[in-house]
Order: C-alpha cells, then sequence, then structure tokens
C-alpha cells in the first residue's frame, strides 16, 4: 500500500544523497600516492590542487612564482607518483622530507614498509618517504640535502650537503652525500665520532642493513629505540629518535635540539661566464 511506497521513495532518496556524498568527497581528495599524510580537513589546504600538470618539485613552483609563492602544501609529482609536500619556500623553494619536534607525538620507530612511504602528518612531524627520496634525488638533475636544527633557545643550525642521492629499494635506499657546508657541524659524512653515515643503506626495526651486532633501530635510550636511519655502527646523527634530536656536535643530550628539518632542492645550476667571446663553465 501507501506506506511500503514512501519507505522505498525514501530509500531511493537515502541512496542518491549517500552517492552524492561519495562524489563530492572524492572531489576533495587530492590525488596523491601518499594521502595519508594528510587529515581530510587539510585537503582543502592544497595550494595548487587545480594545477593541471604538477611541478616536479618545490623549487619549480618557487622559481615560476619568481620567488614569490607562500609557505604550505603542494602538489608535486617527481615522476611516477604524486605527491602532497610541504614546500619551504621562504627559504628559497625546498621541498621538505622530514621534520621533527623533540618528544614528537608521532612514532618514528616504523618499519622499513612505512619508512618507504612515509608517516606523520605533513603540516607536522612526518617522514616524506625513502621512495618518494628515491624517486625525488634520480630524475635526472643533481639534488642537494638541507639539514635545520633549532635548539631548546631557538637558535637555528643549517648544513647542506652537495649533492645528495638515495638510491633505489634493491640497494636497501643507500645514502649518497656530497661536500658539507653550513653553520652546523658535519655529522654524516665525517667520521669524529668514528660513525659514518655516508654510503650507508637504510635499517629499520625489521630490517637490519647496519654495520653493529644487533639492529640499531631497535637500541633504546630511555625506552625509545632509534627509529629508521643510514646507520653505521651506530649513529654520529640522527634526527628520528623522538626523544633526542642527534647531530653529534650541535644536538645531542647535553644541547638539546627542538626542532629538526631534513628537506632537498636541485644543485645551484652552473654558472655560464662570458668572457669576450669565449665561453666557459665555472665548475
Ligand atoms: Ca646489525
Amino acid at each position: 500500500g501507501f506506506g511500503k511506497m514512501k519507505t522505498n521513495c525514501y530509500w531511493q532518496w537515502a541512496l542518491l544523497m549517500s552517492l552524492l556524498c561519495v562524489v563530492g568527497t572524492q572531489k576533495e581528495l587530492p590525488p596523491a600516492e601518499n594521502v595519508h599524510l594528510l587529515n581530510p580537513e587539510e585537503y582543502k589546504l592544497v595550494l595548487n590542487l587545480d594545477q593541471k600538470d604538477y611541478p616536479s618539485d618545490c623549487f619549480e613552483i618557487w622559481e615560476s612564482s619568481g620567488g614569490q609563492a607562500r609557505d604550505g602544501i603542494y602538489m608535486i609529482q617527481p615522476t611516477k607518483s604524486a605527491l602532497v609536500v610541504f614546500c619551504d619556500m621562504q627559504s628559497g623553494g625546498w621541498t621538505v622530507v622530514q621534520h621533527i619536534t623533540v618528544n614528537s607525538s608521532v612514532d618514528f620507530d616504523r618499519t622499513w614498509q612505512d619508512y618507504k612511504v612515509g608517516f606523520g602528518s605533513i603540516t607536522s612531524d612526518h617522514w616524506l618517504g625513502n621512495e618518494y627520496l628515491y624517486q625525488l634525488t634520480n630524475k635526472g638533475g643533481q639534488y642537494k640535502l638541507g639539514i635545520k636544527l633549532v635548539d631548546k633557545d631557538a637558535v637555528t643550525k643549517f648544513g647542506e650537503y652537495d649533492p645528495f642521492r638515495v638510491e633505489s629499494e634493491e640497494s636497501q635506499y643507500k645514502i649518497r652525500l656530497g661536500l658539507f657546508e653550513g653553520t652546523a657541524v658535519d655529522a654524516l659524512s665525517q667520521d669524529t665520532e668514528a660513525y659514518l653515515h655516508d654510503n650507508q643503506k637504510f635499517t629499520t626495526k625489521d630490517r637490519d642493513n647496519d654495520n653493529f651486532y644487533q639492529n640499531c633501530a631497535k637500541l633504546e635510550y630511555l625506552g625509545v629505540p632509534g627509529g629508521g636511519w643510514w646507520y653505521d655502527a651506530c649513529a654520529g646523527a640522527n634526527l628520528n629518535r623522538r626523544n633526542v634530536i642527534y647531530w653529534q656536535k650541535d644536538c645531542n643530550k647535553e644541547h638539546i635540539c627542538k626542532y629538526a628539518w631534513m628537506m632537498v632542492r636541485p644543485t645551484d645550476r652552473v654558472k655560464v661566464i662570458k668572457t669576450g667571446s669565449c665561453q666557459r663553465d665555472e665548475l
């Protein structure tokens, strides 16, 4: 009778509404492979979602904006994967690949798979992902790695490794570092503590590639394991230990650092100097 028809109509209406909802939500969802690093309420914060072809990194956005682009969340596509990343535009178009706050609520004691595809939150503490570090630094053109350390008195130190490359998963995401420059003391390629991180494979609690008889990622300090890193046997620097940001001379148990960032940017281009009719590359 009449009652039954009314029920049918209601269910048709409910189905239609829920379909509309699904379509509506899908439209907002950024088409990024690492969308798990964004909270749903942050979808609307992606600054270039409407762009047709995504830029390959933050530097490209910064450059094409004439240095005017603002800090924030952007879509990039280095090679295969479209990604959401945080761009540090004020320092010249850096793509942030790691950020940690001391005693972070984000757990950095993670598996190989987590370190591969990234974890945490783009707007706060996170690891972008070894696979994406690989894609960024192997797409052609040299990259450099930037390190930014802020201590408890808000004193900021910088460091740069130029060039910087992370090898493929087959090579266990081995790190390759060039010359160091900066206000911080080199803690990855200099063996002042007898630990050398350059050319080391990545180690996580479930994959031991380090040079220690145990797994460095599992070694605890005050009950907190080290997390994934390019360990030697074990570390002269480790920015993924949640309770102590460690950078040899600059950040340690005695000298507490509050924040660290790791970021990448293309190497400054070779300048071509014209001297009369003669052209030469300045290396
Ligand atoms: Ca080991």
